[in-house]
């Protein structure tokens, strides 16, 4: 049936059978599928991810906490099949009750804490690394939630709208791609006109905010989301462009975006993390050379 035929009924029900990537683990319920335990490492941070945009956040933070000189900041990443249905586990749906990664458990005081939403460890882990990343200056500090809070807002449009529809619903329909390429490219141009005012999101520091926008926007921008860098002229925006660079040269940008990774080039995927050294010992090119 078409779009433009659909009538909805007066009560939705779940149809498994309506296609499109991602369908096999859409459902309309909360809460666990099956019982599944996690494993625990000896750091005190236990993150559970996925290489997404999402997952990318938390990883450059920690990665950028420990360049800093923060050991308190050193973690165990275990990735999450999110296609295999892994966030339906007991245990993670324990730390996540929204069954979606990034999840984090903090266990360096009596009691384990637990955290998601990415925005939310990204504010978690500032705080408890001395407000690393997060100003204190009372007007840095607005500037920079505010921005946090902007993508949190805005990259659902990006990726459960534009995305999704452009890329991976299983028919085209020209009044969504529409929609959300306009909703997109005009957050781009947001992004755009603030950067062009300030080096960073926040003002003249590196902050949070950048580390949420980035995997987002800076990939878009660097044509690496959706294949959709030429259907959105993602050239066009200079700024997003300049500053998409800037912080894809940081090392702890180029360590944080391989952990978790599970697609591209094998060298480029570290499946877990679990100490520094596994960046030049442990990616999928190294395990498959002493597999042979
Ligand atoms: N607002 C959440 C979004 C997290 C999210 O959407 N995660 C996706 C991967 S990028 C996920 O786990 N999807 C699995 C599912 O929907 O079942 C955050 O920022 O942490």
């Amino acid at each position: 049936m078409s779009a433009s035929e659909y009538t909805p009924p007066k009560v939705w029900t779940w149809n498994k059978e309506n296609g499109g990537r991602f369908a096999n683990i859409n459902r309309p319920i909360a809460g666990p599928t099956q019982d599944k335990e996690l494993p625990v490492g000896r750091h005190p941070l236990q993150l559970y991810s996925l290489g997404t945009p999402n997952g990318v956040k938390v990883t450059v933070m920690l990665e950028e906490l420990l360049a800093l000189g923060h050991k308190g900041a050193e973690y165990d990443a275990w990735l999450i099949r999110i296609g295999n249905g892994d966030q339906f586990g007991s245990d993670f749906v324990a730390i996540n009750p929204n069954s979606k990664i990034p999840a984090l458990l903090d266990r360096s005081g009596p009691k384990p804490i637990r955290v998601f939403e990415s925005g939310a460890i990204l504010v978690y882990l500032a705080e408890k690394f001395g407000s690393a990343f997060l100003p204190t200056d009372m007007a840095a500090r607005a500037e920079c939630l505010s921005w946090l809070f902007w993508q949190m807002g805005s990259a659902p449009y990006l990726g459960g709208g534009f995305g999704h529809f452009y890329a991976y619903a299983p028919t085209k329909i020209e009044y969504a791609i529409d929609r959300f390429a306009m909703e997109t490219k005009r957050q781009l141009d947001v992004l755009d006109r603030r950067l062009g005012e300030s080096e960073y999101l926040a003002g003249g520091d590196y902050t949070i905010a950048d580390i949420a926008v980035w995997p987002w926007y800076g990939g878009l921008a660097k044509g690496l989301l959706y294949g959709a860098g030429e259907f959105l002229s993602v050239q066009e925006y200079k700024n997003v462009q300049r500053w998409a660079d800037q912080i894809g040269s940081r090392p702890a940008v180029k360590r944080g975006r391989m952990v978790n990774r599970v697609q591209g080039d094998p060298a480029s995927q570290l499946h877990e993390r679990h100490d520094a050294s596994d960046f030049e010992t442990k990616t999928q090119d190294k395990l498959a050379a002493a597999a042979e």
